[in-house]
């Protein structure tokens, strides 16, 4: 797959540099649906460069597009940054976001053009990352549990009580775990291994990245979540092994997108150009934040999860970002699976 060699070339590119002289005064009213450490890295990064003042809020992807589309009439923000895809991809086909054509396309992979390109460029992708779980190993060690490997191993009786994972309704990560399984199974045979690994989840958190933090601190063994969210825990110091389901798995590209009828259109472009930078991607590692970046010759943290030694599925965003499609699947999760954990 095109991804895979992309992330590979980009392994080998250095950073450049990217130069913004000018300084401007305004507000941003910014939501950031990526962990909370680097949305505050970006906010500051971004008011040292530029002097705008940004008002920054942390949401999960699905409780983003939940306000975007409440407040379509009335926008209260500018821009959003990060998040998974598929909930950008839904607000661009409603028509709750902006076409742009930022100059800096031309600088990114082509798997970010391609979603700026499949939703008219209402959005545009930031970053890729693959979803799996993270587990603590000294709770395996003390426990005498066997390594999960793939995902029919997570029915296993011994994990009774042991996984956490999202609840798709308020996280990207979850409702991408979701899209996954109905692809790689089938919608039917999806939903019947969700029964069943209901049995083994002790909690649907509002956050995608929390199982893991969870499992890190040993409140849990298992949390399912994108790969790089678990490989920071360890990065952090804790006892957390990363896996990549032997099955196959599905994605992320982590989007960005200006909100349609923003107050601020000058400075969402500002940030939308700056946020695709080599520099700025490169930088993201500091906060720990291990995906791939869209940018060519963005530096690749060595820690990110290698896509290449990953079996992706050739995850399908145009139907599983479509409105009624998510809208059909959530219900049925909600019917299905949230009503038996309750
Ligand atoms: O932590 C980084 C990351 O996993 O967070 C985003 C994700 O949407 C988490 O939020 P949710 O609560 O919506 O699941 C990802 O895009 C990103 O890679």
């Amino acid at each position: 797959m095109g991804l895979v060699k992309l992330a590979a070339a980009a392994l080998a590119a250095g950073a450049t540099f990217f130069a913004f002289s000018a300084r401007a005064d305004g507000n941003l009213n910014l939501i950031c649906s990526a962990d909370v450490v680097i949305c505050e890295q970006m906010e500051g990064a971004f008011e040292k460069k530029t002097g705008i003042s940004v008002n920054m809020v942390r949401l999960s992807s699905g409780e983003t597009y939940a306000k975007i589309r409440a407040e379509a009439r009335n926008p209260k923000t500018d821009i959003w940054w990060a998040g998974t895809g598929d909930p950008h991809l839904q607000a661009a086909s409603e028509g709750l976001t902006l076409e742009y054509k930022s100059p800096m396309l031309g600088e990114l992979h082509e798997w970010a053009v391609k979603q700026a390109e499949s939703a008219g460029y209402r959005t545009v992708g930031v970053y890729a990352g693959a979803l799996g779980w993270g587990y603590n190993t000294e709770i395996f060690k003390q426990k005498n549990l066997k390594e999960p490997k793939c995902w029919a191993d997570l029915l296993d009786p011994s994990f009774k009580g042991e996984v956490q994972i999202a609840n798709p309704n308020s996280s990207g990560t979850a409702y991408t775990a979701l899209a996954t399984l109905v692809q790689i199974m089938g919608e039917a045979e999806a939903f019947d291994y969700l029964k069943k690994l209901n049995a083994n989840v002790s909690q649907y958190t509002k956050s995608g990245s929390a199982p893991v933090k969870a499992a890190a601190r040993g409140e849990t063994a298992i949390g399912i979540v994108f790969m790089h969210d678990a490989v920071a825990q360890t990065v952090e110091g804790f006892p957390v092994k990363s896996v990549a389901p032997c099955e196959g798995t599905g994605y992320e590209i982590g989007s960005m997108s200006i909100i349609k009828g923003t107050k601020n259109l000058d400075n969402a472009k500002k940030w939308y150009d700056w946020a695709l930078s080599a520099d700025v991607q490169s930088s993201m590692k500091e906060a720990k934040s291990f995906q791939l970046p869209s940018n060519k010759t963005a530096k690749v943290p060595e820690e990110a999860p290698k896509f290449e030694d990953i079996k992706l599925i050739d995850y399908d965003f145009k139907t599983y970002g479509d409105p009624a499609k998510r809208k059909e699947l959530l219900e049925r999760w909600d019917r299905e699976i949230g009503a038996a954990a309750n």
